[in-house]
């Protein structure tokens, strides 16, 4: 069972997977009205994906950084021992632990979010998101709380996290290695050159969720370049596939479940809304890569929402 420690305020019978990503919604659209602006979209779509991993997939320990974030302490070097990862919101390193490695980095506010639900982070963390020194960036890099590497040119962490899931096995960890995508990052090369080095090193302790959410920042994935058919390009690349409700949160934990060893890295499609929860932007459609209100009257109605959302949740 995964260790992440669980502060909720509503009401306990509702699956705590849904309760934490309506939270994520909330604070995501709360943020993006104080700020008049956010990735707002992504938070609809990868909410129970990210809540998944935390509370049923992935195992880790408690926070080991602390509550209010650090300011940046410099880029990781020989010569700068204060350098740190934001990783260690993800709990500490330990041979039968899991590691998490979040690629799309501009989905940074929605992890932020979910660590605020889980108590891995301190709720007035996003006091801090985008201000010059703060680690709580608008596009998450290795110091921003869980994160572990820099990825925020897309596509890249799939190749670090490969690198890191064979070192593991040579190294004899039992621990797997977790990977948030998404679908944007199949448009490009290093993608398929990663997963092209997975078949060939027979990486099994690797998982990737993706959030298949169809779109990316210039519009539909269909329209811009097609994916298409991505279970079974994946297929053909060695990889144990399987697409799911990305917001059904039972079907996101099953193809996790099972601990035995693998020989090919598993890759759970999550083919979800981007307007999930948030009906409302169905109407900005089809530009929902990042959501800036047009003008008083837009931001009156998704504060009206909010205020609607906070309701439903009592
Ligand atoms: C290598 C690279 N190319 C382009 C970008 C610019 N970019 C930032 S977000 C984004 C959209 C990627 O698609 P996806 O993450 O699926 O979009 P979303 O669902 O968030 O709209 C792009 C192209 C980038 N960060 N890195």
């Amino acid at each position: 069972m995964p260790q992440a420690s669980l502060q909720l305020n509503e009401a306990p019978t509702r699956d705590p997977v849904r309760q934490v990503a309506d939270a994520i919604r909330r604070r995501v659209l709360e943020h993006t009205l104080t700020n008049n602006g956010g990735y707002l979209s992504q938070a609809c779509s990868s909410a129970e994906i990210l809540a998944t991993l935390y509370l049923r997939v992935m195992r880790l320990g408690p926070s080991a950084a602390p509550r209010v974030p650090r300011p940046f302490a410099g880029v990781p070097s020989a010569t700068n021992p204060r350098a740190f990862t934001g990783a260690d919101y993800n709990g500490p390193r330990a041979p039968e632990l899991d590691r998490f490695i979040f690629s799309p980095v501009h989905y940074a506010l929605v992890l932020y979010s979910l660590l605020i639900e889980l108590g891995r982070l301190g709720p007035d963390a996003l006091d801090e998101f985008n201000q010059d020194g703060s680690t709580v960036e608008l596009i998450g890099a290795e110091h921003s709380p869980g994160h572990e590497v820099t990825a925020g040119s897309l596509a890249q962490a799939i190749s670090q996290a490969g690198g890191i899931a064979l070192a593991r096995r040579l190294r004899g960890e039992t621990g797997r290695v977790w990977v948030f995508m998404s679908d944007g990052e199949f448009q490009e090369g290093q993608t398929w050159e990663a997963f092209a080095a997975l078949a060939h090193h027979r990486i099994g302790n690797l998982g990737v969720y993706v959030d298949a959410n169809a779109q990316q920042c210039d519009g539909p994935m269909a329209s811009v370049m097609t994916v298409e058919p991505l279970a079974e390009r994946l297929r053909a690349f060695g990889a144990e596939v399987h697409e799911v409700d990305g917001h059904d949160p039972d079907a996101l934990a099953a193809p996790a479940e099972s601990t035995a060893p693998r020989e090919r890295p598993l890759v759970v499609i999550a083919r979800t809304d981007p307007c999930r929860g948030l009906e409302r932007l169905r109407e900005r459609a089809p530009k929902l890569h990042y959501v800036r209100f047009k003008n008083g009257q837009e931001f009156n109605t998704y504060q009206a929402l909010l205020a609607d959302l906070r309701e439903a949740a009592k």
